[in-house]
């Protein structure tokens, strides 16, 4: 069975609380299967830097589901969590995101699913918690550790 990694992230309201609800939603057992589960980490805001600190964190996970399935499936599970897309700015404050990172080796270059996630090697807050559950993988033929290398992570805070 493929296997998918996901990330999860949010600055509103209980955040450690929603991702948890979250994976247990998303990983149903049947469709998605939890393979492995990072720490919980905080996460000083990137994109928009005005915004409260994020909790983030990262799964693995086995699907039966096909990729844009997948999508659909983290989709229902953000607004299932009281995400709203239309009153949200782009990299503004949220309740909870779902990331597909990579689903085994697919490439797709569409803007509804771009695969792997076209920012996934600039973002230590995606990088931190992926290299912990992850830290021999390689993605698109890039070595994680070695990426997590190249990126900033001051102000990064494993969580208990
Ligand atoms: N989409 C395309 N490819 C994918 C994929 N691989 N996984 C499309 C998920 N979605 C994908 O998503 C916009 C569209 O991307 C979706 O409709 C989907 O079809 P969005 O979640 O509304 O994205 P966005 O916020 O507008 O932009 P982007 O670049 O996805 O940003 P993020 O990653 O969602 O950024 N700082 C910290 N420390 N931690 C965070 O978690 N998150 C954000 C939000 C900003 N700053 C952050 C964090
Ligand atoms: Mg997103």
């Amino acid at each position: 069975m493929p296997r998918a990694y996901v990330a999860f992230g949010g600055n509103v309201g209980d955040a450690r609380d929603t991702i948890r609800r979250a994976i247990d939603a998303f990983c149903d057992g049947a469709h998605v299967t939890l393979l492995a589960r990072s720490s919980d980490y905080r996460t000083p805001p990137w994109g928009v830097t005005d915004q409260a600190p994020f909790i983030n964190a990262c799964i693995a996970v086995e699907t039966r589901l096909a990729p844009r399935d997948l999508l659909v499936r983290a989709q229902e599970v953000e607004r299932s969590f009281g995400r709203d897309r239309q009153r949200e700015t782009r990299w503004g404050p949220r309740t909870l995101d779902i990331d597909i990172l990579s689903y085994g080796d697919a490439v797709i270059d569409d803007p509804m699913l771009t695969l792997p996630h076209p920012r996934l090697f600039e973002r230590a807050f995606v990088l931190v918690p992926l290299v912990e559950i992850a830290p021999d993988a390689t993605i698109g033929g890039r070595s994680l550790r070695e990426a997590l290398e190249r990126v900033d992570r001051t102000g990064i805070e494993k969580l208990a």
